[in-house]
C-alpha cells in the first residue's frame, strides 16, 4: 500500500522538492496552500492537475497555519501517514518587521497543527508521523562551533524565537503523547528555486542580469556573515529519512563547510567573469538589528543513523544557480526584444 503524505508549505522551495521526491517514491502527496490574489504554484505546476475531487497526481487543499479549523478538516480529508510541516514566514529580516505575524504562523501554527494531529489520531486511531522544519537560526549567537543536536539555542530574531518554540512543542508532543514527531535542524539550503530575496539567489539572479546588461547594480547588507550552504534537493531526502526510522529523534542536516556571503559573491561573479566590486553597493538598511554571524553544522548523527550525506558540493551549487539564472536572464532579454 502506498503511503499518503501531507505537506504544509508545498508552494515553497523545499515543499516543491519534497513533493517531487515523495511522488518518485510512490507516495500519494497532498499539499496545503494559502489563498493568494496571484498564483503561487509556479514551483509545483509540473506536478499537479486540478483541485479537490478532480485532482490527479499531487492534490492541493486551501489552508493556512493560522486557521486551526481548516487544518483539522484537511487532516480528516487526507488521512495522512506522514505530515511535513514546512509552512512558515521564513524570511529572517522580514520577521523583524512582522514579529507577531511570524510568531503566529511559525510558532502557534506548529502548535495548532500538532494539536489537530493529536485529536485526529485519537478520533481515528490511525497513527501519523510528523516532521517539523527546524532551523540552524535557532543557534543564533552560537555557543559552540560546529553546532550539533546538543548545542544550546540562542535565537537572534523573531523568526528564530518562533522556531525554538515550535521545536520544543514538537519534542513535548513526542514526550507527552508518544507522537512520532521529529525536528530536522536544517542549515541553509538553496537552489534555483530559492525565493529571490534570500542572499544566494539575490546574488545569482542579479549577477546574471548584470552580465546580460539588464541591471546595473546589486545592493547587499552584511557580507561577513558565514553560512553552511547546501542544496535543497539533498536536504528534503533527509526529512523523509527521519520519518522512516524505528524511533523518532532530532537531527542536524548540514554540509560541514562554512562560507561568507562575500565568498559566495566572489565565486558567482568570477563564474560570470565580472568584477563584483564594480557593481555591489552596501546598503545599511539590509543589515539586521541582531545578526547570526557564523553557522557551521555537524551532521555526524544524520550521517551515522540515517545514512544521509549531501551530494551537491558548494561549487556545484553555485554553478547550478548561476546556470539557471543565466538561462532565465537570457529568456528575459529575448522577451524584451
Ligand atoms: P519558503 O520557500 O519561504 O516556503 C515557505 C512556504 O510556507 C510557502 O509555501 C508559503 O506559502 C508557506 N506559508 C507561508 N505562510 C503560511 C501560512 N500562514 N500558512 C501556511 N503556509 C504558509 O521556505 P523554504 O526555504 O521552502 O523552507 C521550508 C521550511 O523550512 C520553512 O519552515 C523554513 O522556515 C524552514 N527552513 C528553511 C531553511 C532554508 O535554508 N531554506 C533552513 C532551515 C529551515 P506561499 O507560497 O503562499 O508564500
Ligand atoms: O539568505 P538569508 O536571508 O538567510 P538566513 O537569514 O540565513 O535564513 C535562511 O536560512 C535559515 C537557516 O539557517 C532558515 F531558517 C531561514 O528560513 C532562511 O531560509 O541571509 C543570509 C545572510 C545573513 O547573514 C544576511 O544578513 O546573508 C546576509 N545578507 C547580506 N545581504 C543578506 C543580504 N541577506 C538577504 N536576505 N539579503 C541581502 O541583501
Amino acid at each position: 500500500m502506498s503511503k499518503t503524505a501531507l505537506i504544509t508549505g508545498i508552494t515553497g522551495q523545499d515543499g516543491s522538492y519534497l513533493a517531487e521526491f515523495l511522488m518518485s517514491k510512490g507516495y500519494r502527496v497532498h499539499g496545503m496552500m494559502r489563498r493568494s490574489s496571484t498564483f503561487t504554484t509556479g514551483r509545483i505546476d509540473h506536478l499537479y492537475e486540478g483541485f479537490g475531487a478532480h485532482a490527479t497526481g499531487l492534490k492541493l487543499h486551501y489552508g493556512d497555519l493560522g486557521d486551526a479549523t481548516g487544518l483539522r478538516r484537511i487532516l480528516g480529508e487526507v488521512m495522512p501517514d506522514e505530515v511535513y510541516n514546512l509552512g512558515a514566514q521564513s524570511h529572517v529580516r522580514i520577521s523583524f518587521d512582522q514579529p507577531e505575524y511570524t510568531a503566529d504562523v511559525v510558532g502557534m501554527g506548529t502548535l495548532r497543527l500538532l494539536e489537530a494531529i493529536r485529536d485526529h489520531m485519537q478520533a481515528t486511531g490511525v497513527p501519523i508521523r510528523y516532521y517539523q522544519a527546524g532551523s540552524s537560526e535557532m543557534y543564533g549567537k552560537v555557543v559552540e562551533t560546529p553546532q550539533r543536536e546538543t548545542t544550546p539555542f540562542h535565537p537572534r530574531s523573531p523568526y528564530a524565537c518562533a522556531k525554538v518554540f515550535a521545536y520544543w512543542q514538537t519534542v513535548n508532543y513526542r514526550e507527552a503523547y508518544g507522537l512520532f514527531a521529529v525536528n530536522g535542524i536544517l542549515f541553509n539550503h538553496e537552489s534555483p528555486r530559492r525565493t529571490e530575496n534570500f542572499v544566494t539567489r539575490k546574488i545569482t539572479r542579479t549577477a546574471a542580469r548584470i552580465k546580460l546588461g539588464l541591471q546595473k547594480e546589486l545592493s547587499l547588507g552584511n557580507l561577513d556573515a558565514k553560512r553552511d550552504w547546501g542544496f535543497a534537493g539533498d536536504y528534503v531526502q533527509a526529512m523523509w529519512m527521519m520519518l522512516q526510522q524505528p524511533e523518532p529523534g532530532d537531527y542536524v542536516i548540514a554540509t560541514g563547510e562554512t562560507h561568507s556571503v562575500k565568498e559566495f559573491l566572489e565565486m558567482v561573479f568570477a563564474r560570470l567573469k565580472l568584477d563584483w566590486k564594480k557593481y555591489v553597493e552596501i546598503d545599511k538598511r539590509l543589515f539586521r538589528p541582531s545578526e547570526v554571524d557564523l553557522l557551521l553544522g555537524d551532521s555526524s548523527k544524520a550521517r551515522k543513523v540515517l545514512g544521509w550525506k549531501p551530494k551537491v558540493s558548494f561549487p556545484q551549487l553555485v554553478d547550478m544557480m548561476v546556470t539557471a539564472d543565466l538561462e532565465l536572464a537570457e529568456r528575459e532579454k529575448r522577451a524584451e526584444g
